[in-house]
């Protein structure tokens, strides 16, 4: 049995990963491919709840580290209990957010070091990164106001200033890093759609 493939669909608050998750995963399983969609932080019942942690507002303020390591002890048993063993049956892992998330948020919005998030990520993946991510990139004020008319939680509640700060790292990732397609998401979801569908082709193909 040939090993899936790991695709992870990444972006700043409302790019659109949530609604475009469902679609890479048809796009995956009209190919004939057996496929699963899943998230982070979360994907598994304890994960999730580390998620709820993550989210919920406090009076005690977080310290970065604190977050960071959270969301890799949830990514550890993401990866053990859902990742790895799809990958290992052949099916396709579509997953929405994974540690490019972290180097955008915990590094470039909340400031810490790069190389304690690469160290934490040589530990939790074991060799286990996406094999194709999709970025969805859109402007900070294109994005927040998809958020209108819902509660936010923790990390929404942020100023302009750190999404921007998110988004300089995402970009940054997405010219450095070969696996990483970026997609411009601030146009029409059908153009959205047209340009996942042609990334996700090519990976296909030639991947
Ligand atoms: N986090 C996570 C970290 O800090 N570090 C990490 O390592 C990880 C893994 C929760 C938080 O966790 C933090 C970052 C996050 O703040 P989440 O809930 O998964 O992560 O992510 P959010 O970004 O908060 O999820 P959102 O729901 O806000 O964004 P989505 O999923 O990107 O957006 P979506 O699909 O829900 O769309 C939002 C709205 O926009 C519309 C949709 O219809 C919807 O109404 N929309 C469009 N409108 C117009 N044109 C388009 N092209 C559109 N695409 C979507």
């Amino acid at each position: 049995m040939p090993r899936g493939r790991f695709i992870t669909i990444e972006g700043g608050e409302g790019a659109g990963k949530s609604t475009n998750a469902d679609f890479v995963l048809q796009l995956i399983k009209d190919r004939g491919l057996d496929g699963v969609a899943t998230r982070e932080p979360g994907g598994t019942p304890l994960a999730e709840e580390v998620r709820s942690m993550l989210l919920a507002e406090r009076d005690e303020t977080v310290d970065p580290l604190t977050e960071t390591l959270l969301i890799f002890a949830a990514r550890a048993q993401h990866l053990a209990k859902v990742i790895e063993p799809n990958l290992q049956a052949g099916r396709w892992v579509v997953c929405e957010r994974f540690t490019d998330s972290t180097f955008a948020y915990q590094a470039g919005g909340r400031g810490v070091e790069r190389r304690v998030i690469e160290r934490l990520a040589e530990l939790v993946h074991r060799h286990c990164w996406p094999d194709l991510t999709l970025y969805l990139d859109v402007p900070v004020e294109v994005a927040l106001p998809r958020l209108a008319g819902r509660g936010l939680d923790r990390f929404e509640r942020e100023h302009k200033a750190f999404f921007e700060r998110v988004r300089a790292v995402y970009v940054e990732r997405a010219d450095a890093v070969d696996r990483i397609v970026s997609i411009d998401a601030s146009r029409e979801l059908d153009t959205v759609k047209r340009d996942i569908g042609a990334a996700l082709s090519r990976f296909i193909e030639t991947g």
